[in-house]
C-alpha cells in the first residue's frame, strides 16, 4: 500500500468499523439538528436587542466543526452585529451585510449557543407589529467533514408590544415640603388613553396631577390617587411625560430611605386609538428626603445672610433658646468657635477666599 492517503483512508475506515462496534456516535449518528432563534417581545423604539441562535443534537453529530447560518432579516428590524458564542468561531468571519454567520471552530463544538443576532427596530415600528427572523441557508458539518441534517424551520418573532411606564426616583432636601414626581411612559408605540392608580406611601401626600403637554387631564381623584389622561389632539401621544404627582412631604424622619410609589397595575390601564390595552410594565419609583446642610445657614431660614451672623453670635456665646447646629460650622473644620463668625462674615461681605460648603 504505497499511497499513503489510500492507507489514510483504510484505517479511517477501520476505526469507524471499531467505532460502530463499540457503539460510539461519531459516525454513525444523523440526528437532526434543530436550529431555533429566540423569540422577544420589545417597545417601538428598542435597540440592541439580544437574539439567541441555539442548536441541539450538535454532540450525536460528532460536534460542529464549522458552518453557516444565512438569515432573513425583515425591513422593520436592522441587523447591526452577530456575536458568536464562545468556541463556535471568530466573529470576523461573520457578515453582517449578508445577515451571515460562519463558525470556523477548532476543536469541535458540542454545545448549544451559536451566535447572538444583535437588532434594532427600525423607526416607524408600531403597536402589534410582528417580525419574523428565518434562516434561508445553513450548512453545518463535523470533523470528518460529514454534513448534518438540519432542521431551519423555526422562525424568530419579534414582537412589539411593550412600553415601561416609571414613576421618577426623586431625591429632595430635607429643607422641601413639597415635591413634583414626573410620570413617564417609555416605548411609547402612541397612546390614546390612560387610566392610572398611584400607591401613595403614608409619608407623602399627594396634593394633585400636574398637566403636561400631549396628554389632557381628565377625571381625577386626588383623595384615591387616579388620573385618567387622554390625547390632547392627535389619534396618538407619542411622547414620553405622561404627567406629573404633585406631594407634600408629610414624613420627614424617612430620611435616606426611598418611600415608594407604585402604580396599582389592577385598575390601570394604557390603550390606543383603537381601544387596544397595551401591555405595559410599571416601574416603582419615589421620594428619597436628603439632608442638605447649607453651611452658614446658622438660622436654618434657606438663606444665608446677615441674620445668620446674629445667630451664630447668640451660639457663640451660649444664650438660651439659640442651639448650635451643622450649618454653625461654616469654616467646616469640624468645630464651631469665633473662626466660623469670622469666615461668615467674610463670605457675607463678598471677600474672596470663604466659599460655603466647601
Ligand atoms: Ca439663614
Ligand atoms: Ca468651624
Amino acid at each position: 500500500m504505497k499511497n499513503p492517503w489510500l492507507k489514510t483512508i483504510v484505517s479511517l475506515v477501520t476505526a469507524a468499523a471499531l467505532c460502530v462496534g463499540m457503539a460510539c456516535l461519531t459516525v454513525s449518528a444523523q440526528d437532526t439538528v434543530f436550529i431555533s432563534i429566540e423569540d422577544k417581545n420589545v417597545d417601538a423604539t428598542a435597540k440592541n436587542i439580544e437574539i439567541n441562535v441555539s442548536a441541539t443534537n450538535l454532540a450525536a453529530n460528532g460536534g460542529l466543526f464549522s458552518g453557516s447560518i444565512n438569515f432573513v432579516v425583515p425591513d422593520g428590524l436592522v441587523l447591526i452585529e452577530i456575536r458568536n458564542a464562545s468556541g463556535v468561531g471568530d466573529d470576523s468571519w461573520n457578515d453582517v451585510s449578508d445577515a451571515r454567520a460562519v463558525f470556523t471552530p477548532s476543536p469541535t463544538y458540542n454545545g448549544s449557543n451559536l451566535t447572538t443576532l444583535v437588532l434594532d427596530v427600525a423607526p416607524g415600528a408600531a403597536f402589534g407589529d410582528v417580525f419574523n427572523i428565518s434562516i434561508n441557508n445553513a450548512d453545518f458539518a463535523s470533523s470528518n467533514l460529514t454534513p448534518m441534517p438540519l432542521d431551519l424551520t423555526d422562525v424568530g418573532k419579534i414582537t412589539i408590544d411593550d412600553a415601561d411606564v416609571h414613576v421618577g426616583s426623586v431625591t429632595t432636601s430635607s429643607g422641601e415640603n413639597t415635591v413634583d414626581v414626573p410620570v413617564t411612559i417609555q416605548g411609547n408605540p402612541g397612546i390614546n388613553t390612560a387610566v392610572l392608580h398611584f400607591n401613595i406611601p403614608a409619608g407623602l401626600r399627594l396634593l394633585g396631577f400636574n398637566h403636561v403637554g400631549g396628554m389632557r387631564l381628565g377625571e381625577s381623584n386626588v383623595t384615591g390617587a387616579s388620573v385618567v389622561l387622554s390625547n390632547e389632539s392627535t389619534d396618538e401621544y407619542y411622547g414620553t411625560h405622561l404627567v406629573t404627582l404633585e406631594l407634600e412631604i408629610l414624613d420627614k424622619s424617612l430620611i435616606g430611605v426611598r418611600q415608594d410609589i407604585s402604580v396599582n397595575t389592577q385598575f390601570s390601564s394604557i390603550s390606543d386609538s383603537n381601544a387596544r390595552t397595551l401591555n405595559v410594565q410599571y416601574v416603582t419609583g419615589g421620594v428619597t428626603v436628603v439632608v442638605i446642610i447649607m453651611r452658614g445657614d446658622a438660622n436654618r431660614d434657606g438663606a444665608v445672610n446677615v441674620a445668620d451672623i446674629t445667630y451664630l453670635k447668640r451660639v457663640l456665646v451660649r444664650i438660651p433658646g439659640f442651639p448650635s447646629n451643622e450649618e454653625c460650622d461654616v469654616n467646616n473644620d469640624g468645630v464651631i468657635n469665633a473662626a466660623d463668625l469670622t469666615y461668615l462674615k467674610g463670605h457675607i461681605t463678598g471677600r474672596p477666599g470663604f466659599p460655603l460648603n466647601n
